[in-house]
């Protein structure tokens, strides 16, 4: 078998070099700015870089080592013959580079060369031989800064491919970042961006290819890129996403977190980049903003933009906030804070619920769940999960629902959506602009009835201003007059603002709450 195509990310070398990343840092700046020294820096989490060589059947695929940037560190090109190649360089001072990455405490990282790693490491046709064993059991993070296809009746090596880095991250607990092509509109390349566990990644400028996985990949139709993230090149935007995930694996490792495996890390990273990213006015998933099927999406992510923009600062706020883990029964739900995460194991056509109370008006509201796909240890067949999410009003502590589809959520939020129900992404994305005060029941459920528990990753981030006291619900900042007076005004009606006990109507019970929350 010959490996047909390879095709790196970049081809003006001229354009890579000190590049900076200026404002528009992943919100590296926050966190730093938030945390001082004690941020994360990557220390003690490892990475694997997988390059293609500059040249066609080149060694030319190893980060220049003689430079300062990775002085002290470790850095092994694995597969000989090697020599230096500029773009594996660039990439490396992205991932790790100790005054360019993000995670500059990444001390140990092994390069392969492209070609030698999908057949001597991957194993690509070997049958069932499985992937070889991870370098390090420290390795959490794999850059691939690469696109290929076998080609034209060969997909189903593309399709083994990926179905073995999906194994391997599972496997090993490792969190793959795939760079998109670079160019709006430029082709999709099934690997190694079609993968289900790992995060495909674009530009900020949208210059990246954007689509569908391939129709003859493992469940076509799948939404990519996954994240966008600062970097001149896609090259460059992807380990800077990889840099990020160390630094939440780095947070993994504390002692808060000593029961989850790396397996759960891994998806657990992923569930914090995806949804701690940044949404800005333009994000879209296309939900109906009218008519009978407002606010139910369909689609997960915004076409350009998958979830958002990397914020490194809002994934880790996200990490270490509490976890609140989803419940089957929706009345078990314990209130869920502004921002958290969480799981829950689902079997077929299982639920579990979070639930939110917001005091006023959530300037945004997202919530995000991923789940892996689980492949056959004779890499021959998977099995993948379809679950959906659906935001509803509640009553009293989940005991009773009110839907938000079409025009029964006019009043309750702005724009965004409030279902998400995508039959093919294994991510399912919330996203609302000015959610009213009230009680919230997030309801994940699955569709499929594929044997098999599934274990849902969810991480969520609430405008804080919709969790300030309970009672003042003119959100003045104070429990007042005002708030009596406002619950006399709609005294009788259903205002949620007013009705903070939840039971659909204001009354003494809501104008006692707020006496006995006065001051
Ligand atoms: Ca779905
Ligand atoms: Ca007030
Ligand atoms: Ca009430």
């Amino acid at each position: 078998m010959t490996f047909q195509r390879s095709a790196i990310l970049i081809t003006v070398s001229a354009l890579c070099v000190g590049t900076a990343m200026g404002d528009a840092d992943g919100g590296r700046a926050a966190l730093i700015a938030r945390l001082g020294a004690s941020a994360p820096t990557g220390a003690g989490v490892y990475a694997v870089q997988v390059e293609a060589t500059m040249t066609n059947g080149g060694s030319d695929y190893a980060p220049d080592l003689s430079d300062p940037e990775f002085a002290g560190k470790a850095v092994v090109a694995v597969n000989a013959p090697s020599s230096n190649s500029w773009h594996a360089t660039n990439v490396a001072k992205w991932l790790y580079g100790s005054s360019t990455a993000m995670a500059p405490g990444i001390t140990n990282a092994w390069v392969y060369n492209v070609n030698s790693w999908l057949f001597d490491t991957l194993n690509v046709g070997a049958g069932t031989t499985l992937p070889a064993a991870s370098p390090n059991s420290l390795v959490r993070v794999m850059n691939h800064s690469w696109i290929a296809s076998f080609g034209p009746g060969n997909e189903g090596y593309d399709r083994e491919a990926i179905r073995r880095l999906d194994y391997q991250m599972t496997r090993d607990g490792m969190l793959a970042v795939c760079g998109e092509n670079n160019g709006a509109g430029s082709a999709r390349y099934p690997m190694m961006g079609d993968c289900f566990n790992g995060l495909s990644v674009g530009r900020l400028d949208l210059q990246h290819s954007a689509g569908d996985t391939a129709s003859a990949s493992d469940t076509p139709g799948r939404m990519k890129p996954d994240i966008i993230a600062p970097g001149q090149f896609t090259s460059f935007a992807t380990p800077v996403v990889g840099s990020a995930a160390a630094l939440l694996f780095e947070t993994l490792r504390g002692s808060a977190y000593a029961s989850l495996s790396n397996t759960q890390r891994a998806q657990i990273t992923k569930a914090c980049l995806v949804g701690g990213a940044d949404r800005t006015l333009d994000w879209s998933n296309d939900a109906p903003q009218s008519g009978a099927s407002r606010g139910m999406a369909t689609k997960p992510l915004d076409v350009m933009r998958g979830s958002g923009e990397l914020n490194v600062d809002r994934a880790h706020r996200i990490v270490t906030a509490t976890r609140v883990n989803g419940t089957s029964v929706s009345t078990n739900a314990s209130p869920a804070e502004s921002m958290g995460w969480g799981t829950a194991t689902l079997t077929a056509n299982g639920k579990t619920h979070w639930r939110f109370r917001l005091n006023q008006v959530a300037p945004s509201f997202d919530f995000t769940v991923v789940w892996p796909r689980s492949v056959a240890s004779n890499l021959a067949s998977y099995t993948f999960a379809n679950m959906n999410l659906r935001l509803q009003r509640s009553l009293s502590g989940g005991s009773e629902f009110i839907p938000l589809e079409g025009d029964a959520g006019l009043a309750t939020f702005e724009s965004g959506n409030v279902a998400s129900t995508s039959s093919v992404d294994n991510i399912e994305t919330i996203h609302l602009v000015n959610l009213q005060p009230g009680e919230y029941t997030l309801q994940v459920s699955r569709s499929d009835t594929a044997s098999g528990s599934v274990v849902a990753y969810a991480a969520w981030a609430v405008d804080s201003a919709g969790f300030g006291p309970e009672g003042d619900v003119d959100a003045s900042g104070m429990v007042d007059f005002g708030d009596v007076a406002l619950a006399l005004t709609s005294f009788g009606t259903d205002d949620p603002a007013a009705d903070i006990d939840v039971n659909r109507v204001v009354d003494f019970g809501d104008v006692a709450l707020i006496l006995l929350n006065f001051g």
